[in-house]
């Protein structure tokens, strides 16, 4: 049993992966990432507090007011106690309104497009990914050729809207890393923000099961600076002009 439970524990919790993962909405490297952590953060530390109080509180009431020998009957009953009444449905009252100015404030946050941003077409197709760049020099938007690695090239600290669509089924967005997820829905464009603070690569997927192929629906994200962006959007215009593969993928 004991067996059973340490190695069950082990591939459970190998899973957590906290400081290595790839996909560690704990270890974000952008600012959205960023501030989706720490609401979720400002929520999960007084649960956890409560849990672990309510759950001592429990035990010690169980070991405290168990029935002893020669014990009469029920002890005296607390139903109808207006005092732990009104504790009981004011205190919650309290939490969650602590709770709700930060999360209104979140979603009107993260439901906005910010002024300035790269407006990125994100498309989501069974079963992977194509991205649209506006050209910088008022041309057809820059999508590479049709060989062109499943990445996202953003510049470093640039606020990038994502216009977000889906030809066949419904596909969701999502960079652990960078930003929480967003349907691409057929028939409507979905809109989220992102922001990559990091030099770096930065692995995404689809998290909305879309078929058969829905575990190889990923892709990656690449966070350069701005003068490598540049030269990276310059020869996708060119490879699409020609059709040719475009730059090889540089690795980290
Ligand atoms: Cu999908």
């Amino acid at each position: 049993m004991v067996a059973a439970l340490v190695l069950g524990g082990v591939f459970l919790f190998s899973g957590c992966g906290i400081f290595s993962s790839p996909q560690n909405t704990f270890a974000p490297t952008g600012q959205v990432a960023e501030d989706q952590k720490n609401l979720f953060l400002i929520t999960m530390w007084p649960a956890l507090i409560i849990m672990i109080g309510v759950e001592f509180g429990l035990l010690y009431i169980l070991w405290r007011f168990r029935r002893k020998k020669g014990d009469p009957g029920l002890p005296p009953q607390v139903h109808g106690n207006n005092k732990l009444e009104i504790g009981w449905t004011v205190a919650p009252m309290i939490l969650l309104a602590f709770f709700i100015a930060p999360t209104i404030g979140g979603i009107i946050d993260l439901g906005r497009t910010p002024k300035n941003s790269l407006v990125i077409d994100v498309t989501g197709q069974r079963f992977s990914w194509s991205f649209a760049y506006p050209d910088p020099n008022g041309g057809p938007p820059i999508s590479g050729p049709p060989s062109a690695k499943t990445e996202m090239h953003i510049p470093l600290h640039k606020t990038i809207a994502l216009k977000l669509k889906a030809i066949d089924v419904n596909h969701s967005f999502w960079v652990p890393k960078l930003a929480g997820k967003t349907d691409a829905i057929p028939g409507r464009a979905n809109h989220m923000w992102l922001k990559g603070d990091e030099i770096g690569t930065f692995e995404g997927q689809c998290a909305e099961f879309c078929g058969t192929g829905h575990a190889v629906m990923r892709f990656v994200v690449v966070v350069e600076s701005q003068e490598d962006f540049d030269a990276w959007l310059k020869a996708q215009a060119a490879a699409q002009r020609t059709n040719q593969p475009a730059l090889a993928f540089q690795g980290d």
